[in-house]
């Protein structure tokens, strides 16, 4: 891509509405637009950034064996009556009323309309267990929207429903989403720490939100600090080695708010291990049982002839949430990078254009030609700005590597840099095999 032809409208001045670091570049670097109070538009560099997110969190629910389908953003208010949710949901739901004056609502989750789609076609203990998942936007009249897309109305989420024939079957489910969600925050570059948490409207008597740390998050913590170093990568899906990595999260304390008891955390943490401080919620996991399937009817006939209500829990991932989260942990001294596996382009290519010079601009074409045949994707800066001015663009659009051309290019090897680090001169093949070599 062309930087003269992307539609970027960049902010010389930080808004003064924005008052995190994250809603202050997505405005800046022209990611979004307001269109009314916490609705957004999403602009070609900041939409680009959320679908390589959303992708991961596809991949990684894919492993596990959950399937991807797509239900609607309007439901009828009939299931939520059935559930009891319509009117103890409040405010926070848009209704509304279609031509016929049949009552509508914009979908704030999707608890009860997946309960009503597998009710009505899953008769069999046979068909069980299942994992579906969509990505879709959903709608919440929050009563104070803010910090731009950590919490707005209208927000993109991935979230996944598990229908299991008993409480140990769906603990296996559950279990399933918390290592897929590790591993999905992970390829993200982020360290997400799951929490014991309240499970408010969602209901269920289990939960866990996952929770990066982040002075500006909403959600209060208290942790043990050793949760921090688990790694990961010593587990793999198989349910024995899923077991296990529960288990150690599960020997350190780690609580929102709502779940922090002093005399507990007091007693488990010793007091050089204890970390309080805030993060933000980029998931939220929760197993709640027969809540739904219960009033909704959505039972199975067992081997013995018998009925069950079948025991479900739900999962969800803040799709257009994590662009800002991922900012709040990247954005430093002014200055982003975006972790490579999301980051809107793969490389820019910066030349030092003068007014009746063409050489740079040339050679610089060349390589985003060479470069684009490679099937890499990069931004060719191909406006005649200063080069000061160029790397002030750069350090707010954030691409994790820069080719510059200019006086130290020669022939054929080029000033290469990987953002916050040295810079090196490489001959294009390398710089190619480089950026070939990442995680995308
Ligand atoms: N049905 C369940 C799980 S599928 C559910 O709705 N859970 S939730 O309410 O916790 O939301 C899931 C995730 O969506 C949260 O962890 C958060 O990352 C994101 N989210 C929730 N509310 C907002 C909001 N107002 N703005 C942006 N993201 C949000």
């Amino acid at each position: 891509m062309y930087l003269s032809k992307l539609f970027i409208p960049l902010l010389k001045e930080i808004p003064s509405e924005a008052k995190i670091k994250s809603h202050q570049l997505m405005l800046r670097a022209g990611m979004i637009k307001q269109s009314s109070t916490g609705i957004y538009s999403w602009l070609p560099l900041g939409f680009k950034v959320m679908k390589k997110i959303e992708k991961i969190v596809r991949e990684e629910q894919n492993k596990i064996g959950a399937q991807e389908m797509l239900m609607p953003t309007i439901q009828s208010s009939e299931i939520w009556k059935e559930s009891g949710r319509y009117d103890d949901y409040g405010e926070e739901m848009l209704r509304i009323k279609d031509r016929q004056g049949k009552e509508m609502l914009y979908g704030p989750t999707n608890e009860e309309l997946i309960t009503e789609i597998f009710r009505s076609s899953v008769k069999s203990y046979k068909s069980l267990p299942q994992l579906l998942y969509h990505i879709q936007w959903k709608f919440r009249d929050e009563l104070r929207p803010r910090f731009g897309v950590m919490r707005c109305k209208e927000f993109y989420m991935k979230d996944a429903y598990s229908f299991d024939l008993n409480d140990d079957e769906a603990k296996k489910s559950y279990n399933k989403m918390f290592f897929a969600y590790l591993n999905t925050f992970k390829r993200m570059g982020l360290t997400a720490i799951p929490m014991e948490a309240d499970t408010g409207p969602i209901g269920g008597d289990v939960s866990h939100e996952f929770i990066i740390l982040a002075e500006t998050g909403e959600s209060k913590i208290y942790s043990d600090k050793r949760v921090i170093d688990i790694n990961i990568n010593e587990h793999n899906s198989e349910d024995n080695s899923i077991i296990e990595l529960r288990k150690k999260y599960d020997k350190f304390y780690a609580v929102t708010d709502d779940k922090f008891k002093k005399e507990i955390f007091d007693k488990k943490v010793q007091k050089e291990n204890q970390l309080i401080t805030r993060g933000i919620e980029i998931g939220h996991i929760f197993y709640f049982g027969d809540k739904y399937s219960k009033p909704l009817k959505c039972s199975v006939d067992l081997q013995n002839g018998k009925k069950v209500d079948v025991k479900m829990g739900s999962y969800g991932i803040g799709v257009s949430r994590l662009v800002g989260a991922i900012i709040e942990s990247n954005f430093n001294n002014d200055i982003m990078k975006w972790p490579k596996s999301v980051a809107p382009f793969q490389a820019a290519i910066i030349p030092s254009i003068k007014k009746n010079d063409k050489t740079n601009y040339l050679v610089a074409e060349k390589i985003y030609k060479y470069l684009v045949e490679s099937n890499i994707d990069v931004l060719f800066d191909d406006t005649e700005e200063h080069l000061s001015a160029k790397f002030k663009k750069f350090n707010l659009i954030g691409i994790p590597y820069q080719i510059i051309i200019g006086s130290k290019s020669n022939n054929d090897k080029f000033e290469f840099k990987e953002v916050n680090k040295e810079m090196k001169i490489l001959p294009i093949e390398e710089i190619k095999n480089i950026l070939n070599k990442q995680d995308n």
